[in-house]
């Protein structure tokens, strides 16, 4: 019997039908086998090594929780930056992220299964006494009803399920005696009143202990949630009635996930966002498989593995065709909007979607899997870790990385799958970016920004959850593990619960539904039981040959073009030409162009330039197809000229006691040699006087061979430069003279130089704002001698002093470089959540205030030509793979007014009505650039 385990046989809960899935990767096969694709399996991993990777993963598992139950616990989570416990109201509130605190020992509670997995009984025993001792849930906090239910209901579920298997084991947890499923208990008739709407959805926050409403309760007048907050709860509300008998937990998560059921959008079977709770209405009409979705689809597809109710099935089934057929644009995964869905909604994906090819195993469709799961593997190759959202040509969207585990938990799942020693190694790569780019002295820290390396001062609990233990069970045998993961399911928090379940108080659970499904119809069901061990081994090339056509996706993205071929050779039909993948030399995509009513002008210049007349299409099909063409051009081009206009850098403090680990994000200058072309530039650091380096030095022997801080201000940057140059500096780094600035909460900038030839500048310069720029201050007046590293990009650190600090639990050294660097910087607020507009530094830079007007124009927009009216200028290209000289370079139009200025027909009926429709999708693309993830 299994589920965890990646979807081998099911057994005896769910009904045992006829194995579609299987059919279909088998004629999937037959058909590639015909390609004769030439490729070479992954070299086997010895079991030695796995070993070895699997104690790795345990050292590490130390490391985090280590230093969580030293320096943080009780507290909800450790920062691991300031070595000490985030305690809500006692940090600077970081927005919505901090609902998931409510100071009961967060990180413990999220813990508790992954200890058992890890075969850390003891410890585990150690920490259920704590809970039951320490915790307290009946705190004035308000905190998220979703977080609280996946986190801390499935961390004490889990704890339960695996107390109790060792209880009937008879070593451990003799004394256990149910008192986790009672604490489960409490918590869950603590979550009930945030159901008290008439739609049955829950308020998405609550006070632990004045619930919902009441003025004290400080909550209660939400009117929205999102799909993945109301539909997440029936696996742990399912286990809490079925564990104890009290049917109304399950009931309520029933009822809210038949009101999501019934509001999906009709026409495609998708459903949005964000919903208002007490009307029903779509808020969000938006629609995909990551960040307020997710888990309502993963919830869907395991109620069905652990209740065996057939409705889930059907409900999971009609949503995965939808998703398949517009959301899915192989390797992609393409936000669209519910009700019509073949306009992509966005054209960035974020990190919460590399779940998805770990439910696409337990559904049985490994192909798809395969080609996500590649095409993420590659976007990681290229950052070291998935950025919190990228862009469809696999730039950084937003740059930010909380040690995230969806795909370490998706490796897992298509490892079991396959068997494929590639997705070891896939593992291993994962560890060794961890070890090296994460790891801190005292724990590991999230990454703020995966371009430059720098870290945030947070680590989730999920970290600890779920990263650990699909790790863990990546490398592990059988025989590693205590018990038969088979036997239980994870939850979307990685908590396990046991199949048994769906046997257990199994009538309760009918009574009051709405489910429409009563007789079941067969053959609308895609009955799902992918026996992997029957599959698989007799194709050991099976996942290479698929991974093979998508090697280069990322870095050069000419493959996907053969992607598509075969999609549309498999499906019969032709997918629409999206904007990412048109090629101006491609004589088909020249004819698509033209049926959409699209010319092509080649300029005198070499530019080309898109027009498009809705009337000379070939049909109102081909006219919407063009529109939508047009408007993923434009959104393709702005977001490569916002991305190309703001690399970050990195100022790196390498010398003791630092070593590498404090990695500042600064600006470039658009003058000087260019960090990102292997210059990087190493020496100590001095204060140049003037302070503000606008004269000639009067220190010059103090800068001579050195990097000069010089404060902004006063002058031009590019004079600032050569004043330094002048003085013997080798770089130059500029200090921002507002106080308190700081690239957590202002856009970076680039420096520009002073409208004059600034060839003369042989120096880098890098620009950090305030709080930046303080602690390389307060780093001097400590430590005197501070040497920093100028690059694009944090690089490891020193090989010197890894040798004095490599990890061991009982280190002292690390903890003591640790508190070194906390008293340098107490000021440093290393904890905002950043908006995507502000981390990802994809944003036009803003203007400067008038105060700071003489430092130059260093951040005026790019210019943007004037175009003629109706025309809208396509951006250039993949030049690499495209041969797309003649492109254009540049957008002609601005966002705002470049959207329906088309040369339309208005005339004409259809098309005026598809112009309002275009306006409102116009509306909705601005209110999603403005929403958080
Ligand atoms: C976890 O808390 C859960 O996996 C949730 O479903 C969404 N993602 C976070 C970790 O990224």
């Amino acid at each position: 019997m299994s589920a965890a385990g990646g979807g081998r046989d099911w057994g005896s809960p769910v009904p045992q039908r006829a194995p579609w899935s299987l059919v279909a990767a088998t004629a999937a096969l037959c058909l590639l086998s015909a390609t004769s694709v030439r490729t070479a399996a992954a070299a086997p991993m010895s079991r030695e090594e796995k070993q070895k990777l699997g104690n790795q993963v345990l050292e590490m598992f130390d490391h985090a929780y280590g230093n969580y139950m030293e320096h943080a616990y009780p507290a909800d989570e450790l920062m691991p930056l300031t070595c000490r416990g985030r305690v809500r109201g006692q940090e600077p509130s970081r927005g919505d992220v901090d609902d998931a605190l409510g100071k009961f020992s967060l990180t413990l509670i999220d813990s508790l299964d992954t200890l058992v997995v890890l075969n850390k009984t003891k410890e585990f025993e150690d920490a259920v006494r704590k809970v039951l001792r320490d915790v307290n849930l009946d705190n004035d906090v308000v905190v998220s009803v979703f977080e609280t239910n996946i986190r801390v209901l499935g961390g004490l579920l889990g704890g339960h399920s695996l107390a109790i298997m060792l209880k009937e084991k008879g070593e451990y947890m003799q004394w256990y005696n149910d008192e986790l499923l009672q604490m489960a208990k409490q918590l869950g008739y603590k979550l009930l009143p945030a159901f008290n709407t008439t739609s049955g959805l829950p308020y998405p926050r609550i006070n632990l202990k004045f619930g919902i409403r009441k003025p004290e309760a400080r909550t209660g007048t939400e009117t929205d949630t999102c799909t993945a907050c109301a539909g997440t709860l029936i696996l742990e509300f399912a286990a809490l009635s079925r564990f104890t008998g009290a049917t109304i937990f399950e009931e309520y998560a029933r009822k809210a996930l038949d009101f999501l059921w019934e509001k999906r959008q009709r026409s495609s079977n998708l459903v949005g966002v964000t919903i208002n709770i007490h009307t029903g209405d779509w808020v969000r009409k938006d629609s995909g498989v990551g960040a307020g979705i997710d888990s309502y689809y993963e919830y869907l597809l395991k109620a069905y593995v652990l209740l065996g109710d057939d409705s889930f099935l059907e409900r999971f089934n009609t949503h995965y065709n939808a998703i398949m057929r517009y959301i899915s644009q192989p390797p992609l995964l393409l936000d669209v909007h519910i009700h019509k869905p073949m306009l992509n909604a966005r054209t960035w994906m974020d990190a919460l979607l590399a779940f998805f090819p770990g439910l696409q195993v337990l559904k049985g469709d490994i192909r798809p899997a395969i080609e996500t799961h590649e095409m993420l593997y590659q976007v990681i190759k290229k950052h070291n870790f998935l950025p919190e959202a990228f862009t469809t040509d696999f730039r950084v969207h937003w740059a930010q990385h909380p040690l995230r585990p969806e795909f370490a938990e998706s490796t897992y799942f298509l490892y079991k799958a396959t068997g494929d020693p590639y997705y070891l190694e896939v593992g291993k790569t994962l560890i060794e970016n961890l070890n090296k780019y994460a790891r801190v002295p005292c724990g590991f820290a999230a990454m703020k920004d995966v371009r430059t390396g720098s870290h945030e001062d947070r680590m989730d609990s999920f970290f600890l959850a779920e990263m650990f233990k699909y790790l863990y069970l990546l490398f592990a045998d059988k025989e590693d593990i205590i018990f038969d993961i088979e036997d239980y399911i994870f939850t979307t928090e990685a908590h396990l619960l046991p199949l048994w379940l769906s046997t257990t108080n199994q009538s309760i659970s009918k009574k009051n539904t709405t489910s429409e499904y009563t007789e079941l119809d067969d053959s609308n069901f895609d009955w799902t039981c992918p026996n992997t061990q029957i599959l698989f081994p007799h194709d050991p090339l099976y996942a290479q040959r698929i991974r093979e056509p998508l090697k280069n996706v990322v870095d050069k993205s000419c493959p996907r073009g053969i992607i598509r071929v075969e999609e549309s050779f498999r499906s019969g039909a032709k997918p629409p030409l999206r904007a990412r993948d048109f090629m101006a030399t491609n004589p088909e995509h020249l004819e698509i162009l033209k049926k959409m009513g699209v010319s092509l002008i080649h300029l005198k210049d070499g530019r080309v330039q898109l027009v498009q007349h809705a009337i000379q299409a070939a049909s109102s099909i081909d006219a919407e197809d063009g529109l939508r063409f047009m408007q993923e051009m434009i959104e393709l081009s702005s977001q490569q000229q916002k991305e190309q206009q703001l690399p970050p850098r990195a100022v790196q403090i390498v010398s003791h006691p630092f070593f590498g680990r404090v990695v500042l994000t600064a600006g470039p200058a658009q003058f000087g040699p260019d960090l990102s072309k292997h210059k990087e530039t190493r020496g100590f650091v001095a204060s140049s006087k003037p302070y503000n380096g606008c004269s000639e030095l009067t220190n010059p022997e103090a800068v001579m061979g050195k990097i000069a801080l010089v404060q902004r201000g006063q002058c031009m940057f590019a004079e600032k430069a050569r004043n330094i140059q002048n003085a013997g500096a080798i770089g130059g780094i500029v200090i921002d003279d507002n106080e308190g600035s700081s690239s957590d909460t202002a856009p970076l900038f680039q420096m520009a130089g002073d409208g004059k030839d600034t060839d003369d500048i042989r120096i880098p310069m890098l620009f950090l704002f305030s709080k930046e720029g303080s602690i390389i201050l307060d780093a001097i007046r400590e430590y005197e001698e501070v040497e920093v590293l100028l690059s694009d990009k944090a690089k490891d650190r020193d090989p010197e002093m890894d040798n004095e600090e490599q990890p061991s639990s009982e280190n002292d050294s690390q903890n003591q470089s640790a508190e070194q660097i906390i008293s340098i910087s107490p000021t440093v607020d290393l904890v905002d959540q950043e908006t995507p507009e502000e981390s990802s530094l994809n944003s036009p830079p803003e203007s400067l205030s008038p105060a700071d007007t003489e430092d130059a124009a260093d951040v005026s927009p790019p210019e943007q030509t004037s175009s003629p009216t109706a025309n809208h200028e396509t951006p250039s290209l993949d030049g690499e793979c495209t041969d797309l000289d003649n492109q254009l370079e540049e957008q002609s139009e601005t966002e705002e007014n470049s959207s329906p200025d088309v040369s339309w027909d208005k005339k004409a009926q259809p098309i005026d009505s598809i112009l309002a429709d275009w306006n409102e999708d116009i509306e909705a693309f601005e209110m999603m650039e403005k929403d958080e993830l």
